[in-house]
């Protein structure tokens, strides 16, 4: 029988997903290998690579630094490869956004044309981007037209060689403090991608070699993340798809459901799952032709949020339920678009009938099935996915259905927008109010943004989970997006009936006001602000509470934190959260030991350059009290008590 693991880690130790580790053990007896399982075989890894001293950047190397060799072949010292391989990291980050961006923007200007079968579903945000542009006729025009002005707008922001000027989606959304800010220090990007083809420039051989100028260089691709990425797309999507509202779903792998065709759609982008979903309803007959009760539709990762946050979707898990999903062998097609998808699905699936689809020609896998998503014919294209998925249910193998019983009620479709409407019932005039009362009379403490990935690395789910308890129990309010905001749906913490129960007494009490006003009991501690790209919607509830209270954000207490972080993706985040002056938690450590320098810059010294820090822990309770502890600092430099 195959190793489990080769440093003795158990099952339980691994996750603390019920589901999980009832299907790992499944896994397990079946020799089935998961991303738990490839972890421990990765074991022990290379300290030159986990200190970041390795660099394969030339064909001179690879060079490592040790005492004897503390310069690569070219010169360059540790803290320059170092810092090279964040801003490297950053830029990965950063790229994915603005291309997941580019590609909402031209699907906008197809359906502005009438050349994809899409909508306009929110025309008021359409209508109050397209002012914000300072496009004429915004309140006026056409809205397929202005759909394709804004679109271009979104392009010619994203393709912009030259200018010194702010990025239009930079002016849309920031603050001017911290336009003032990034200005002084040389970072304020005036385009999208040129900064991401300048740090590729910038940390190529013989290029940058000032481990200062480079971590600026982070700074400011963190910063074209946040918002010709994260904020870019977000607008789009609210556009095309309706800005989320308050939904009353489940989450967990128990979503799953035994009689029905289980579909699951899992990646970022939402342009094939909102059709996917539309295609199931539609094509629900030939599934009951089919032997089975219905379609039904789940989600998986951010793709998964995007509709339950949008069409009250239940969500089946994050990043290391995506595996685990298909060994429920209840799964028929597993539909993914981009990001966040292991190749591991592919060898998992083959134990099972469940299709792998595969359908953004960036974006293959070898033994999935392909079929190419032409956004043009996206009705025909969902169809024929759900068809095959229908089709496959006749493969599935009964004796091998293990659906854990394991879910959660889930509220979820959290915005600022959202919060104004609730916080409006409270008070029409100045809604913003309540909230800011709350906080300088202490009943909330601050807020903490836990966002991110899973790493099996890490105990899945344990950091993401239990510092958001420890957080809320000292009245600290949590928002969470992306995987976290899964892990935080499937344990409870965002139950619209008990959830509550879990803050501590002050938070409690606002919470009841707020829930009131929303009229339900009280709101959950913990705000599921959506998918990754949805971190944009922090950035303007922060600037909006920066402008209400009048000081900037960097002063504010509140941070953000990534306890199970995995992806280039979210150091770009975290980075734009540095930059903005959030100061960061993030586990496991970024690989930058092997510089004093850089850990110095971005421990220290970043809160010179921009206002925030960078920091680490392992362990929830104490990662929880170090953030309690900044939060109350920051609250002294506020004369708050
Ligand atoms: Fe070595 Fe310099 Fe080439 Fe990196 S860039 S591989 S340190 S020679
Ligand atoms: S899906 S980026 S693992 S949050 Fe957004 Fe999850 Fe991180 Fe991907």
């Amino acid at each position: 029988m195959k190793e489990f693991d080769t440093r003795g880690r158990s099952i339980e130790d691994s996750t603390i997903d019920p589901a999980n580790v009832e299907l790992l053990r499944i896994a397990k007896k079946d020799g089935i290998d998961t991303a738990f399982d490839r972890v421990q075989k990765q074991e022990p890894k290379c300290t030159f690579c986990e200190e970041g001293v390795s660099c394969r950047t030339c064909n001179m190397g690879p060079c490592r630094i040790t005492p004897n060799s503390p310069r690569g072949v070219c010169g360059a010292t540790a803290d320059t490869i170092v810092a090279r391989g964040l801003l490297q990291n950053t830029i990965g980050g950063a790229a994915s956004h603005m291309d997941h961006a580019r590609h909402v923007a031209i699907l906008l200007r197809e359906a502005g044309m009438g050349n994809a079968p899409y909508e306009i579903k929110d025309e008021a945000k359409l209508r109050r981007i397209a002012g914000g542009l300072g496009i004429e006729g915004a309140d006026t025009k056409d809205k397929k037209l202005l759909a394709m002005e804004v679109a271009n707008r979104a392009l010619e922001d994203l393709g912009r060689q030259h200018g010194e000027d702010a990025m239009d989606w930079i002016k849309l959304h920031a603050p001017e403090e911290r336009i003032d800010t990034w200005k002084k220090l040389g970072i304020l990007p005036f385009g999208g991608n040129v900064v991401v083809n300048e740090g590729m420039h910038r940390r190529t051989m013989g290029v940058d070699a000032d481990p200062v100028n480079i971590i600026l260089g982070m700074l400011k691709t963190g910063i074209v993340d946040g918002y010709g990425g994260l904020a870019m797309s977000t607008d789009l999507q609210d556009i095309l798809f309706g800005s989320p509202s308050p939904k009353i779903s489940e989450a967990g792998l128990g979503v799953l459901r035994e009689d029905y065709i289980n579909i699951s759609t899992h990646g970022h982008v939402p342009l094939l799952s909102e059709k996917i979903v539309d295609a199931a309803e539609d094509l629900e007959e030939e599934a009951i032709k089919a032997g089975a009760k219905g379609i039904n539709v789940v989600g998986l990762c951010c793709t998964g949020i995007e509709l339950l946050e949008r069409k009250g979707i239940p969500i089946a898990g994050n990043e290391l339920n995506t595996e685990t999903a298909i060994i429920t062998g209840a799964m028929e097609a597993v539909v993914v678009d981009y990001q966040c998808i292991y190749p591991g699905l592919v060898p998992v699936a083959d134990n099972f009938h469940t299709k792998v689809i595969t359908t953004a020609d960036i974006a293959k896998i070898p033994g999935a099935e392909h079929i190419e998503f032409n956004e043009k014919e996206a009705d025909k294209v969902a169809k024929k996915i759900v068809r095959l998925a229908i089709d496959n249910f006749k493969n599935r193998d009964p004796k091998r259905v293990n659906i854990p019983n394991v879910k959660s009620k889930v509220m979820a479709g959290f915005s600022p927008e959202v919060l104004v409407a609730v916080l409006s019932k409270i008070n029409k005039e100045d809604p913003l109010k309540p909230l800011v009362d709350a906080i300088t009379e202490g009943k909330i403490r601050g807020a903490v943004a836990i966002v991110g990935c899973n790493n099996p690395r890490v105990k899945h789910d344990f950091m993401n989970v239990e510092i958001a308890r420890e957080l809320i129990k000292r009245n600290v309010l949590v928002i969470s997006t992306g995987c976290v905001a899964t892990a935080h749906a499937k344990s409870g913490l965002m139950n619209p009936d008990t959830a509550y129960k879990e803050a501590g007494e002050d938070l409690q009490g606002v919470l009841k006001v707020l829930g009131k006003a929303a009229g339900m009991e009280a709101l959950p501690p913990v705000l599921n602000f959506g998918s990754c790209v949805d971190n944009s919607r922090i950035g303007d509830l922060l600037k909006a509470l920066s402008d209400r209270i009048g000081v900037p954000i960097k002063d504010l207490p509140v941070l953000a934190s990534a306890p199970e972080y995995t992806t280039e993706k979210a150091l770009s985040i975290g980075t734009w959260a540095v930059s903005l002056g959030v100061t960061t938690h993030i586990n496991p450590p970024p690989r930058i030991s092997g510089s004093q320098l850089v850990t110095k810059i971005l421990t220290e010294d970043a809160e010179g350059l921009v206002g925030a820090t960078v920091f680490t822990g392992s362990d929830p309770v104490e990662t929880a009290r170090v953030m309690i502890e900044k939060i109350e600092e920051k609250r002294r430099k506020l004369g708050l008590n």
